[in-house]
C-alpha cells in the first residue's frame, strides 16, 4: 500500500500536542485525524467536494477528510462572488458543499464538526489520485481548475522540506488564505506531512506574526513589506529560524530591510498553482536579493529562447521558464486545449514567466510574458476576467485592466472604462461582488476612449504609461 500522504499526522509521537492552531482554537494530531475521518465517512465515494475555504479549523478538517477518503477537494474562496462561485461549482462537478451554505448553492452538504470523532480506516489512495482542484486565473476567461495529484502535493512539500531542513521541531506560522497553493498546500498540508505544528494567525498581520513565536514563517511579499513597516513586529521575528517569501517577486529593498530588522536574510522560493513549489534558496545556501535560488530536489528547469533553444546559464540571457518533474499538475479540468497549450510535447510545463539562470544554477524571475497576468498582494488575477466582470456593469461599454506597479501590493489593478459616467466606488463593489473581493480594481479611470492599435486591440502599454 502507498505511504500515507500526511505521513506525520498518522505517526505523531505526541498525539495530544496541538498540531494545528487557527486563531484561538487548536486540534491535536489525534483530534484532527478522527474529526477528518468523520468527514471522510460522509463523503467517501464522491469524486469531488467543495469546501468553503475560510481561514478556520473546519477548512483543515474538511481538506484532510477529503484526502483520507481519496476525494478531490475543491477549495472555494470564501469571498468568491456569485459568478466565480457558480463557475467553480459547475466546472469542478463538486457533489457536496462542506461549510455554511450561501442561499444560491443548491448542492447537498453539511457543516463540518471539528469535535466529531470516527475511527474508521481508509486505505491510502494511489499517488496518481487527484488530491485537490484549485481554481486559478488565466489571462482571459474564467478561472481554470488545476488538478493536483497526491504525488504532486507530496513532491512539492518534500522538495522544500529538504531545502529548508523543515522538521517536526519547527513551528510554522502564517496567516495566508486557505484556498491557494501557498496557504493550503504548503502552509497546511506541508505542516501535516512534515509533522511541524502550524499556528495560523487568520490574517497575515505583522503583530500576529510577532506574537506567534514560531521558527518558520511564510508570507507573500506584501506581508513582508508590511512587517518591515512595523519595526517592533519585525524585530520580534529575530529568533525565528527561517522567514520565507513567495508567490510574487520580493522587492530588493524589502529583502534588505527585513534582513536588517531581523538579522536574517529571507528565503525566497518560486512556485505556481500548476507546479507547486519548484525553486528556492536553501537553509544552508546563498540567499541573494532578487533571485529565487535553485530547483528543489526532483524538479528540473530550463529557460528557452523564442526559437526554442535553451539559453546560456550566464546570469543575463533571458528565456521562457519551463518546469519538469513530479510536482507538475495533471492538467486543467475539462480543458484539454488549454492544457495542451501550456505543456510542451516533451512534457515540460510552460510557466509564462521570463527568467535568467546563472552559472551556479541560480534563477532570477524577471517578469511575466503577458501583461494580462497580474499579481496583486500575491493573488494571481487575469485582466480578461476582470474586464468581463466590468462589461457586465450596465454603465460600462468598454473596459481594459492593467496591473500598475505598487509599493504595497506589487501590482495594483487599475481599470480604464468607457461608459455613461459610472460611479467608481460602485463599480469596484460590483466587481468585488461578482468575482472575489481581492480581484476588485483598486482604481477606476473613466476615459472617452481606450487607446487601440490599427487592429483595434487595446494598447495596454499606453495605459500602463498613463497610470504610472
Ligand atoms: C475591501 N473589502 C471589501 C471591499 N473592499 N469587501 C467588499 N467589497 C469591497 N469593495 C474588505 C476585504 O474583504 C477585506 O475584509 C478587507 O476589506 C481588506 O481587503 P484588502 O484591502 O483586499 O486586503 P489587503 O490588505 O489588500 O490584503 C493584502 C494581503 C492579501 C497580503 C493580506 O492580498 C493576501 O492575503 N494575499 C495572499 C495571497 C496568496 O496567498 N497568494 C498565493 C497564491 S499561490 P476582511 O474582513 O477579509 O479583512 C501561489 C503559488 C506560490 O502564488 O508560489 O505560492
Ligand atoms: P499562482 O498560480 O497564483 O501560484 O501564481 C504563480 C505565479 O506567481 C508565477 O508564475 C510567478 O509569476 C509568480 N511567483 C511566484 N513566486 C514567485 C517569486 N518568488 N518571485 C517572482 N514571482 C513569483
Amino acid at each position: 500500500m502507498p505511504v500515507p500522504l500526511l505521513t506525520s499526522m498518522h505517526t505523531a509521537s505526541d498525539v495530544a500536542r496541538p498540531l494545528v492552531t487557527i486563531g484561538d482554537r487548536a486540534l491535536s494530531a489525534g483530534e484532527l485525524l478522527s474529526a477528518a475521518t468523520a468527514v471522510a465517512d460522509e463523503i467517501a465515494g464522491a469524486r469531488a467536494v467543495a469546501i468553503d475555504a475560510r481561514a478556520d479549523l473546519e477548512t483543515v478538517v474538511a481538506t484532510v477528510g477529503c484526502l483520507l477518503a481519496g476525494v478531490a477537494a475543491v477549495p472555494v474562496p470564501p469571498d468568491a462572488g456569485v459568478f466565480e462561485r457558480r463557475h467553480i461549482l459547475t466546472d469542478s462537478g463538486a457533489e457536496l458543499w462542506l461549510g455554511e451554505k450561501p442561499s444560491d448553492i443548491g448542492l447537498p452538504g453539511f457543516r463540518v464538526d471539528v469535535s466529531a470523532r470516527s475511527s474508521a480506516a481508509y486505505p491510502e489512495p494511489e499517488p496518481s489520485t487527484p488530491a485537490l482542484i484549485v481554481y486559478t486565473s488565466g489571462t482571459t476567461g474564467a478561472p481554470k481548475g488545476v488538478v493536483l495529484s497526491r504525488r504532486a502535493v507530496a513532491a512539492g512539500v518534500d522538495g522544500v522540506a529538504e531545502a529548508w531542513q523543515w522538521t517536526p521541531d519547527d513551528v510554522l506560522v502564517h496567516g495566508l488564505p486557505l484556498f491557494h497553493v501557498h496557504g493550503l498546500v504548503l502552509g497546511v498540508l506541508g505542516a501535516l506531512r512534515v509533522g511541524s505544528p502550524l499556528v495560523h494567525t487568520v490574517r497575515p498581520a505583522p503583530d500576529r506574526y510577532a506574537a506567534a513565536g514560531g521558527s518558520l514563517y511564510f508570507g507573500v511579499p506584501t506581508v513582508w513589506s508590511r512587517v518591515c513597516a512595523d519595526p517592533a513586529s519585525a524585530r520580534a521575528l529575530a529568533g525565528a529560524r527561517l522567514l520565507v517569501s513567495g508567490s510574487a517577486p520580493l522587492p530588493v529593498p524589502v529583502f534588505e530591510e527585513l534582513t536588517t530588522l531581523t538579522g536574517k536574510a529571507p528565503i525566497e522560493r518560486y512556485g505556481m498553482t500548476e507546479t507547486v513549489i519548484t525553486i528556492s534558496t536553501r537553509f544552508d545556501g546563498e540567499r541573494r536579493p532578487g533571485w529565487v535560488g535553485l530547483p528543489v530536489s526532483g524538479v528540473r528547469t530550463r529557460a528557452r529562447s523564442e526559437s526554442g533553444e535553451e539559453v546560456a546559464h550566464d546570469g543575463e540571457t533571458l528565456g521562457r521558464l519551463e518546469i519538469g518533474g513530479d510536482t507538475l499538475f495533471d492538467g486543467y479540468l475539462n480543458n484539454l486545449a488549454k492544457t495542451a497549450e501550456v505543456m510542451t510535447p516533451d512534457g515540460w510545463f510552460r510557466t509564462g514567466d521570463i527568467a535568467m539562470i546563472d552559472p551556479a544554477g541560480f534563477h532570477r524571475i524577471v517578469g511575466r510574458e503577458s501583461v494580462d497576468m497580474i499579481k496583486s498582494g500575491g493573488y494571481r488575477i487575469g485582466a480578461g476576467e476582470v474586464e468581463q466582470a466590468l462589461l457586465a456593469h450596465p454603465a460600462i461599454r468598454e473596459a481594459a485592466v492593467v496591473g500598475v506597479p505598487d509599493a504595497d501590493l506589487g501590482q495594483r489593478i487599475v481599470a480604464y472604462v468607457v461608459g455613461e459616467t459610472p460611479n467608481p466606488g460602485e463599480v469596484i463593489d460590483f466587481v468585488a461582488g461578482a468575482l472575489s473581493v481581492h480581484k476588485r480594481p483598486r482604481e477606476i479611470r473613466v476615459v472617452e476612449a481606450l487607446p487601440r492599435n490599427a487592429m483595434g486591440k487595446v494598447r495596454k502599454q499606453a495605459l500602463l504609461d498613463d497610470a504610472r
